[in-house]
Formats: structure tokens, sequence, C-alpha cells
């Protein structure tokens, strides 16, 4: 049993996020040498019985109605937001205040005046070595973290092109219900925020560069879709002949811009395509990236999270692009899982999120990405609305 001191976590929300961090804060400690030993204190949710149920299953030691009260209590240190935007900024500033660390889900806010707010907060109790982090968990899969470290190796060179394009099809169906991903007001925007922000995120962050500007394209297919809940039992899925209630889609289902990269430490910035999609259909979680350099390319699709595909322009030029398995023990995060080969999971992102998290709190170190690593995003998300509602025109970020 470790001597590590405890890191005493409280979590808001408990769905598909909640679960997915309560199975990196169980396992972590398991895979990992931590510095401090996480545990499950408490989860907070609005439905008394619901948020019982899911503290048994998820395995959280007690249970809260009200957020406040996780900031209350002086026997947890970190709170961990896992609900949708609209309550980003006001639980991350009034734990920061209160003096417990942060990891809030991504986007960090829905709007930049939150994000900036947010990240003031953070600056200050970073001060106090409080310490935040956004939850952008695809730089912790592993092939994406090695195609990074090709990048600062130099192996690719100077990169000439970012192509990103992050692809779903839960949405094709127009039957399909509404959900709070929908809802403006909850989810800030649609496939542009939810998905399209990992894309700049992962973007940005293995290219090494910032994006400066862009010109953007949102489209709603579906405009209204059935509420959810019984009315979607109706005749099979969803009875859209009938006079069911219908709500307004106020998000994007989809997303497409170009933009334009500062060069980070080369001369000449890169250029980059992005698509967020909800309707790509038969594409499940096909979060993609490809980056083409002076000296090499790397290519990645989630959709085969294992794999990253490396083309070295100094090998003969018909060895074409190399299909690296990244499993090895000397691949980011792997050694501390199984033999080569084994391969890991959607998972196992949120497992190296949380060992980054507390190894940089027990270190006293500022985890990445930042609140203003995020913030950055947000001010790309809120410059590719700018252009798509400037009919395109291009937009600084
Ligand atoms: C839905 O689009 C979603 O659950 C996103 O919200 C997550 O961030 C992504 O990892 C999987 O798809």
């Amino acid at each position: 049993m470790t001597t590590a001191k405890p890191l005493r976590v409280g979590m808001v929300g408990y769905a598909f996020m909640g679960a997915a961090h309560s199975h990196a804060w169980r396992t972590a400690p398991r895979f990992f040498d931590l510095p401090l030993q996480p545990q499950l204190t408490a989860v907070a949710g609005r439905n008394a019985d619901a948020a019982r149920a899911a503290a048994d299953k998820l395995g959280w030691n007690s249970v809260e109605t009200d957020w406040r009260r996780l900031i209350e209590r002086d026997d947890i240190d970190l709170i961990d937001i896992c609900t949708p935007g609209d309550t980003h900024a006001e639980i991350a500033i009034a734990a920061l205040e209160a003096g417990k660390h942060v990891l809030c889900e991504k986007p960090l806010a829905n709007s930049v005046e939150e994000a900036e707010r947010m990240t003031l907060a953070a600056e200050a109790a970073a001060k106090q070595r409080i310490m935040s982090m956004c939850g952008f968990s695809y730089r912790r899969t592993p092939a994406l973290a090695l195609a990074k470290r090709f990048v600062e190796q130099g192996r690719l060179g100077e990169i000439r092109h970012v192509r990103a394009q992050y692809l779903q099809d839960w949405l094709s169906d127009a039957s399909a219900p509404m959900t709070w991903r929908l809802d403006k007001s909850k989810s800030g925007s649609g496939s542009l925020g939810d998905i399209g922000a990992h894309s700049i995120d992962a973007a940005q962050w293995v290219a090494g560069q910032s994006i400066t500007g862009v010109s953007a394209l949102l489209e709603t297919f579906v405009p209204e879709r059935p509420l959810a809940g019984d009315l979607v039992g109706l005749g099979g899925h969803g009875d859209l002949s009938g006079d069911v209630p219908r709500g307004k889609v106020t998000v994007d289902d989809a997303a497409v811009f170009s933009a334009k990269f500062d060069g980070g430490a080369a001369s000449t910035g890169a250029i980059g395509v992005f698509e967020a999609t909800r309707y790509a259909l038969g594409r499940k979680n096909a979060m993609r990236l490809e980056l083409n350099g002076t000296k090499g390319s790397l290519a990645f699709d989630f959709e085969d999270m294992n794999v990253l595909s490396f083309y070295d322009a100094a090998e003969s030029p018909d060895a074409g692009f190399r299909r690296i398995l990244v499993t090895e023990p000397e691949h980011p995060y792997v050694g501390n899982w199984w033999p080569t080969g084994h391969g890991l999971g959607y998972e196992h992102g949120f497992t190296h999120q949380v060992v980054d998290l507390v190894t940089a709190i027990g270190e006293g170190r500022q985890p990445e990405p930042s609140f203003a690593d995020a913030l950055q995003v947000q001010r790309v998300l809120a410059a590719v609305e700018a252009s798509a509602s400037n009919s395109s025109q291009w937009q600084k970020v």
C-alpha cells in the first residue's frame, strides 16, 4: 500500500465523461507510480437517487446533491468538472478561489469571456501551487504523443500542412432525439466545440504552432428534433409522422474551416484544413490528424488508435508510409501496461491524463494543457463562429 499523501477528489457530473474520469481515478495509481494517492471521495449530482446509484457503480465514497458542498468540504483537494460547458466557469472559479485543484472537461467554457475569467483565476491560484488542467485527453493517446515527439525531434522538418477531421455519425438519423449537446445554452456550440475543439488542441499541440486566423462554414442540417425520453420509443425509432413535441437545434451540426498557423519555431506558418461533423455516416469516432512537413509526414486515425503512420523522406522514395504499432515499452505511457502488441483503448487516454495531472500537482508544476492553452482553443472556436456568421470572411484569432 502506498505511503503517498492522499489526493481527495470531488467530481461533478457522472455521465459519459464522469464514467471515463472515474475509471481513470481508480486505475491510474494501480499502473503508474504517483506522488499522491487519488481517492474517489465524493460525486455530486442534482438527483440524489441517480447520484447515489452512480457513486455505487463508479466507486465514489460519498454523494452530494449540490456541487457547492464539494467546494465547502475540507476533505476534498481537487474538483473534477464533468458537466456541460455552461457550468464550467462558475464551478472552476469557485473551486480555485477555495484553494482546490481543478480538472475541467473540454471545451473549457462556452465563451471566450468565461474562458478568460477561468484563466485569470487559474493563474492566481497557481501562485499558491493550486493547479488546473483542461481535459483534452487525446493528447494522452500514445500514438498522438509519439507524433508530438517526432515533430519535436525534427523528423518532419518544417510543417507545411495540417489536416484534421473529427467524424462521427450519431446524428445522421433525423429522428435521433434532442440532447444537451444540441442546445447552445448548455453546450455553447455543436460539433465545433464538442469534437472540433479536440482537433484544434491536438493540431496545435502536435504541430507546435498556434492558429492565428480562420475562414469557416457552419451548417445545421436538421433544425428540429423530437424531444427525448419515451417519445423516441413511439413507432420504433421515433414516430415523426405524429405530432410529437420537438425542440429547436440551436447549434452547428457540422463545421469546416481553413486555418493559418503562426509557425512556432519555424519561419513560415503551416496552413490547415479542419472538419468536424456528426453526419459522416459510417464514421463512429474518426478523430484524424495528418501533418506534412519538409522531411516527413505523419497520419493518425483514432479508429485505429494504436497505429501511427509515418513517411520519412530520407528513406528510399518507394518506401511509402511506415505503419508503426505504438505498443513498444519506449513509446509514451505504453511501458506501464501490457507486453508489445497488446494495444490500448479510449479509456487509457483518461488514465494517462490523471497520471500527468497528479504528477504535476505532486511536483508543483503547471499541468498541460493549462487553462491558458484551452483559452487559445476557445479563441479559435469563437473566430470560427465569427467567420461563419460573416460569409466565411477571414477572421483573426
Ligand atoms: C461526443 O461527441 C463525444 O462524447 C465527445 O463529447 C467526446 O469529447 C469525444 O471524446 C467522444 O465523442
